[in-house]
């Protein structure tokens, strides 16, 4: 029997027929070794937005096979989204598997940050989320940051045992492989990796030793994700790419910030406080007066005041729905507008109305930072 072969960089079953659907490469690239399928080959090379249209189903069912077998899971999210990211029933598919939870893309966070207290707040979350992992890790696929950790916790806990790396798309699992592939591996393996969802399409078997594999996933889709809603150039400007400069507003009650024209934040009511902005440094911050806010979106939604998106693209977005936020005083919150950051407010109350985009989730959280 012939072994069906599977691409290098994603995972997809290969074939010749249809250059449309995933896995395709021309009959002449079937000779050689290692395949890498022309979806990847453009990914790489042309950074190709990595369409493919792959139903939830199939992943996880990928993930259910998880379940069957004993092993290490390792749980990425991305820490800059980390309820955004956060793969809601995970135990329904790893069994009675231990649970590693790593923090990835640290880079992100402000360079002041205090990571004992992010892992505690992490563990804290993941609690009120209902997952209890054995350990938390905090890490940087792109700087390298907390890899050595990573290892150690790794081979603490899987115990001789395959190890699966799991999480929402684009949290950053395939990168941590490389990673770790680039810092204690040997050869020259290379998984496909790119800004946009849905990359890696197939389990993808990486040999640990002779007996144990390291298996990295296809992410789960999360379709409440701005990312599904905004074009590539405007995700380009809202997904930061390196640490965020926290933005500090001392607001009065009855002004209102535009998030480009991602997102409005009205402060309705409450004593004069700060509102520090951690979203990506590339999104414009405009301050305003609450009763000039409508007719502003309305007038300059697309221009340079309110962007990204810029231009038509704002008005194509779903329309703004309202959330409403009370914070009794003495507490420190976090507003979060799912993949766009969050908002850190004052400790002395506040009434917040904030919009987003219809499907872009909005929660309030214990302050992160
Ligand atoms: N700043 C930063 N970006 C990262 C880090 N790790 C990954 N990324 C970026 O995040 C994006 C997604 O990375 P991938 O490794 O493709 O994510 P994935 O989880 O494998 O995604 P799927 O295969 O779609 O499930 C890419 O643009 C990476 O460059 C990190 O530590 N820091
Ligand atoms: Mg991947």
């Amino acid at each position: 029997m012939v072994e069906a072969r599977h691409c290098a960089g994603c995972g997809v079953g290969i074939q010749i027929e249809d250059p449309k659907k995933p896995g395709f490469v021309p009959s002449g690239a079937l000779a050689k070794e290692k395949i890498i399928c022309q979806r990847c080959f453009r990914i790489k090379h042309y950074n190709e937005v990595a369409q493919v249209s792959m139903d939830d189903n199939d992943f996880i069912q990928i993930l259910n096979e998880i379940g069957a077998t004993k092993a290490l899971v390792v749980k990425v999210v991305d820490i800059f989204d980390f309820n955004g990211s956060w793969l809601k029933g995970l135990h329904r598919f790893v069994g009675a598997n231990p649970i590693l939870l790593v923090g990835n893309k640290l880079d992100l966070l402000p360079k002041a940050i205090n990571t004992n207290r992010l892992v505690n707040w992490m563990k804290y979350e993941a609690k009120q989320l209902g997952l209890k992992p054995v350990d938390v890790v905090l890490c940087s696929a792109e700087k390298g940051t907390g890899i050595e950790r990573l290892v150690e916790a790794m081979s603490t806990y899987r115990k001789r045992q395959d190890v699966y790396i799991v999480g929402a798309t684009n949290v950053g699992k395939s990168s941590l492989i490389n990673r770790l592939l680039k810092e204690y591996g040997e050869g020259d393996t290379e998984l496909t990796t790119s800004r946009f969802p849905g990359t890696t399409l197939d389990m993808i078997e990486i040999p640990i030793d002779e007996k144990t594999s390291m298996f990295d996933t296809p992410g789960i889709i999360n379709r409440d994700q701005i990312v599904h809603m905004v074009s590539p150039e405007d995700l380009k400007l809202i997904s930061p790419e390196k640490a965020i400069n926290p933005k500090v507003f001392q607001l009065n009650d009855n002004q209102t910030l535009f998030l480009g024209a991602m997102a409005r934040i009205d402060f309705v009511r409450g004593d004069k406080q700060s509102f520090v902005v951690y979203a990506s440094n590339r999104i414009h911050i405009h301050r305003t007066k609450l009763e000039k806010a409508d007719e502003l979106y309305l007038t300059h939604r697309g221009t340079d005041i309110l962007s990204p998106p810029s231009g038509e693209k704002a008005s194509m977005l779903p329309p703004f729905r309202r959330a409403s936020f009370k914070i009794p005083p003495g507490e420190k919150k976090d507003i979060v507008i799912s993949g766009l950051g969050w908002i850190t407010l004052g400790t002395a109350g506040a009434w917040v109305d904030v919009y987003a985009p219809e499907g872009v989730s909005v929660l309030i959280r214990n302050s992160l930072i």
